[in-house]
C-alpha cells in the first residue's frame, strides 16, 4: 500500500512537472569559453567564505540511537545504525523545529562575514526540506511544522543580499526507485523534477552542491547530462565536481581533465599548495556535519581562521558547517565562533574577499600571502604574532612604500636589509596583546609585489623521505636537490642559515648523528631561495623515546591483514602524527611497534579513536578493536598492567574521507589521559 501511495504522489509529481521538463531543449554547456566559465564564478571565487548546512531529519535522533550514541556522522545514522526506513520515518514524523529563524541564521552567517549559504535541500536520507510534489517525505506534509523551510531561507536571504545553493544528494536510501535497474527512473521521473522545483520555486539559486556521486549507480555520462540539465535551468548557476566521477575521494579535485563540474572540494582538508582548478574545501566545526548531541570537540577561532587564511592563499573557498538541531536551533558553540571570524574580517577582509594568489602562497610555517586583484598591494598574514619585526624573504616593497598594519592607523617603519629582505617594524607597545588590532592572524598591506626567488632545493633520503623531520637509526644517506640546472646549492650542518661561502652540495651526504640541515639554492640574478630544512634524528644515539612504523598502501573496508603486505616504506617516529608517515588523504594503513614503558603497577585505561579502523595489542593480545569504516570515534579498554617494558602493536587503516588516529591512556595518580608516546621505550 504504500509503496502504491509512493508511486502514485510521484506519478502526480511527473504529471505536474514531468510535462514542462520535456519541453526543455538541452544545451551544452560543458564545453563554455574560458572567458565566460571566468565571468560566471568570479562572485563566488571572490566570496571566499560561505556557510554549510547539515540539517534535515536525522537532527532528531542527533546521534542517538535506543539510548546508544552511534559512532560517526550524524547524518549517516540512518546507514550506520542500519534503521530500517518505516522506524526511520519516525524521526521525520516528530521533525518539528519550532525555534528555526531564517532571519536569525542568514544574520548570523552575515555576521560572520559568509557571503553564502548551502543548505541540504535532500541528503543521503532523501528526507526533503522543502514542498516537494514528488513525495510526501517532505517537512511540509510529513511533518508538525508545515512550513517551507527552503522557502522562509531563500527570502531571508534575499532580503539580507546572501546568496543561496542547494545540496542534493544523488544518493537516496528513502526512494525505492533509487538503486540498480530502476535508477534512471530515479534520475528523470524524481530527481530532475526536484531540481527544477529547487531552482524555479526559490528565487535566485547560485549554486548547486552535488553530493553522493560515489554509487555504482552513477556515472560521469549521467552528470554530464545533469551539468546540461541544471545550467538549462539557471544558465550562471555553478556547480560542484561531485555533479559527475571526476572527484578522487575526499582530496576533492579531479582525477584529470574533461570531467563535469565548476570546482573542486576538498573535504576536511586544505590542498597542499595553489590549484589553477577553482576549488572550495568544505570543513565541519566539530566532527559532525548534522547536529550530533554528543560531539562537542569544537575547533578553535585561531584554527577556523588559520584555514580561512591558508585556503585563500592557494586561491579556495572555505565552506564552514554548522548542523543545526531538531528545533532549528545552530548550536551555541557554532555561533560564538561564527562571530569571532566575522570580527576578524571585519579588521582583515581586504586580505581575503577578492583577492588572487600570490606567487609564493607562503614563508616559512606561519606566513600566508594573497595579493590585491589590481596587483598593487601584496597581504603578508602571520598566523603567530611576529614579535618585534617582521623579515619577508619573498616580497620587494615599492620605494618609499607606505606599510600598514591592517587596524592600525599609522604607517610602520621598514627597510631592506644587507639580504634584500624587507624587516617590517612593529611598535613596542604591540607587544601587548589587548593593543594589537585583531587577535589569531595578522594581516600586513604591502604596496610592492613577489621577488623572483631562485628554487628551493629538496632535501630527501634514498627511500624518498622528506618532510621536517627524519629519524634513522645508526646512519642515513642525505640527498639535495633542485629542479634548476644553472642552481647550485650550499647548505650548513651547524643550524646556521646558508650563505654563498657555505658549503656547496655535491654528493650525497652520511649521517650517523642528529643534524639539522639546511639547504639554500643560489643563482645568478635572482635572489637566494627559501630555506630548505629538515632536522636527521639518530634514535639509536639519542636514546629517543620511538616507535616504529610500516607503511602501506592499499583501499580497504577494514584492517588488512598487514602480514600479507609488503610496505611501501618503514622508519620511526616520535608520535601517532599520520602526516609525519604520509602526507596522503586516503587509501593507506599504518602499522606502529614498539616498547611502552609502564611506570608503576596498576589499572591502565586506554582509549583509541580513529577515521577509519584501529585495533590495539598488547603483548600480541587485542586490547581495543575500533576496526571498520566509521568517523573518529572512540573505543576504550581498562587493563591491569605491571610496572616495566610493554610491547604494543597498532593497526589503522584510512578509506577515504575524514582521517585521524589517537591513542590515549591515563593510569594511577594520573589526572588527565595522555598521549601513548608520552611512554614510548628508547632506542
Ligand atoms: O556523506 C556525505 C556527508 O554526510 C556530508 O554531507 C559530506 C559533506 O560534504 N559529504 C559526504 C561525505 O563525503
Amino acid at each position: 500500500m504504500k509503496k502504491q501511495r509512493y508511486l502514485f504522489t510521484m506519478l502526480l509529481g511527473i504529471l505536474v512537472i514531468g510535462f514542462s521538463c520535456s519541453t526543455h531543449k538541452q544545451k551544452d554547456y560543458l564545453h563554455e569559453s574560458r572567458e565566460d566559465y571566468t565571468k560566471r564564478i568570479q562572485w563566488w571565487k571572490d566570496a571566499r567564505f560561505g556557510m554549510f548546512i547539515h540539517w534535515g531529519a536525522y537532527s532528531v535522533p542527533a546521534g542517538v540511537y535506543h539510548g546508544q550514541v552511534v559512532p560517526g556522522a550524524a547524518e549517516w545514522i540512518m546507514y550506520t545504525a542500519k534503521i530500517p526506513v518505516p522506524e526511520y520515518e519516525k524521526f521525520a514524523r516528530k521533525f518539528n523545529p519550532v525555534k528555526f529563524n531564517a532571519e536569525e541564521w542568514v544574520k548570523t552567517a552575515k555576521a560572520a562575514g559568509m557571503k553564502y549559504i548551502v543548505i541540504t535541500a535532500k541528503h543521503h536520507e532523501g528526507f526533503c526540506m522543502w514542498h516537494t510534489k514528488l513525495t510526501d517525505y517532505n517537512i511540509v506534509d510529513y511533518t508538525p511544522y508545515k512550513k517551507d523551510v527552503l522557502k522562509e531561507l531563500s527570502e531571508a536571504c534575499k532580503k539580507e543580499g546572501i546568496k543561496l545553493g542547494f545540496y542534493y544528494s544523488i544518493m537516496d536510501w528513502h526512494n525505492p526507485l533509487a538503486h540498480g535497474d530502476s535508477f534512471p527512473r530515479y534520475v528523470n521521473e524524481y530527481m530532475k523534477p526536484q531540481l527544477k522545483e529547487l531552482l524555479t520555486r526559490y528565487g535566485d539559486i547560485k549554486i548547486l552542491w552535488f553530493d553522493g556521486e560515489w554509487i555504482k549507480e552513477w556515472t560521469e555520462e549521467e552528470g554530464e547530462d545533469l551539468y546540461n540539465y541544471v545550467r538549462s535551468l539557471k544558465p550562471d548557476i555553478i556547480i560542484n565536481n561531485r555533479v559527475g566521477k571526476g572527484r578522487m575521494g575526499m582530496q576533492g579535485m579531479n582525477k584529470g581533465k574533461g570531467f563535469a563540474g565548476d570546482f573542486g572540494t576538498p573535504e576536511q582538508g586544505i590542498l597542499d599548495s595553489k590549484s589553477d582548478i577553482s576549488w572550495e574545501t568544505c570543513m565541519t566545526m566539530n566532527n559532525t556535519w548534522g547536529f550530533k548531541q554528543s560531539d562537542h570537540n569544537w575547533k578553535s577561532v585561531k584554527t577556523l581562521v588559520g584555514n580561512l587564511v591558508d585556503i585563500s592563499s592557494k586561491g579556495g573557498n572555505y565552506l564552514l558547517n554548522v548542523g543545526p538541531d531538531s528545533e532549528g536551533v545552530i548550536p551555541e558553540a557554532s555561533v560564538l565562533r561564527l562571530k569571532k571570524m566575522g570580527r576578524w574580517l571585519k579588521t582583515n577582509g581586504e586580505a581575503i574577499y577578492g583577492t588572487k594568489t600570490f606567487r609564493y602562497f607562503k614563508e616559512g610555517d606561519n606566513i600566508r600571502f594573497t595579493t590585491s586583484a589590481d596587483g598593487k598591494y601584496v597581504y603578508a598574514i602571520t598566523l603567530d604574532w611576529p614579535g618585534a619585526s617582521l623579515s619577508l624573504e619573498s616580497v620587494r616593497a615599492d620605494r618609499d612604500a607606505e606599510i600598514h598594519l591592517l587596524g592600525y592607523e599609522p604607517p610602520l617603519k621598514w627597510k631592506s636589509d644587507e639580504n634584500l629582505d624587507l624587516l617590517i617594524h612593529l611598535p613596542d607597545k604591540m607587544m601587548e596583546e589587548k593593543i594589537r588590532p585583531c587577535r589569531y592572524a595578522w594581516t600586513f598591506k604591502i604596496p610592492g609585489e613577489a621577488f623572483p626567488l631562485a628554487d628551493a632545493p629538496l632535501i630527501t633520503t634514498p627511500d624518498g623521505a622528506s618532510g621536517k623531520e627524519i629519524l634513522f637509526k645508526d646512519t642515513v644517506s642525505v640527498l639535495m636537490s633542485v629542479n634548476d640546472p644553472d642552481a647550485r646549492i650550499h647548505y650548513t650542518e651547524d643550524g646556521n642559515l646558508p650563505v654563498p661561502f657555505s658549503p656547496v652540495y655535491e654528493k650525497p651526504l652520511k649521517l650517523n648523528r642528529s643534524v639539522e640541515i639546511k639547504a639554500k639554492a643560489y643563482k645568478e640574478g635572482v635572489k637566494a631561495s627559501f630555506t630548505a630544512r629538515t632536522k636527521f634524528l639518530n634514535v639509536t644515539k639519542d636514546h629517543m623515546p620511538v616507535a616504529g612504523f610500516s607503511y602501506y598502501e592499499g583501499l580497504w573496508d577494514s584492517l588488512p591483514d598487514f602480514s600479507t603486505l609488503q610496505p611501501v616504506k618503514q622508519g620511526y617516529t616520535g608520535n601517532l602524527s599520520i602526516r609525519a608517515v604520509h602526507p596522503k588523504n586516503s587509501g593507506y594503513g599504518i602499522v606502529y611497534t614498539g616498547n611502552l614503558i609502564i611506570p608503576r603497577s596498576g589499572k591502565y585505561t586506554f582509549s583509541l579513536s580513529s577515521d577509519d579502523g584501529s585495533r590495539l595489542f598488547l603483548r600480541n593480545k587485542l586490547l581495543i578493536d575500533n576496526d571498520g569504516l566509521h568517523g573518529f570515534d572512540a573505543k576504550k579498554a581498562t587493563i591491569s598492567l605491571r610496572r616495566g617494558r610493554v610491547p604494543f602493536r597498532l593497526e589503522y587503516f584510512q578509506a577515504t574521507g575524514g582521517q585521524g588516529l589517537r591513542l590515549m591512556l591515563k593510569g594511577p595518580d594520573m589526572k588527565n589521559m595522555l598521549p601513548v608516546s608520552a611512554f614510548f621505550d628508547k632506542m
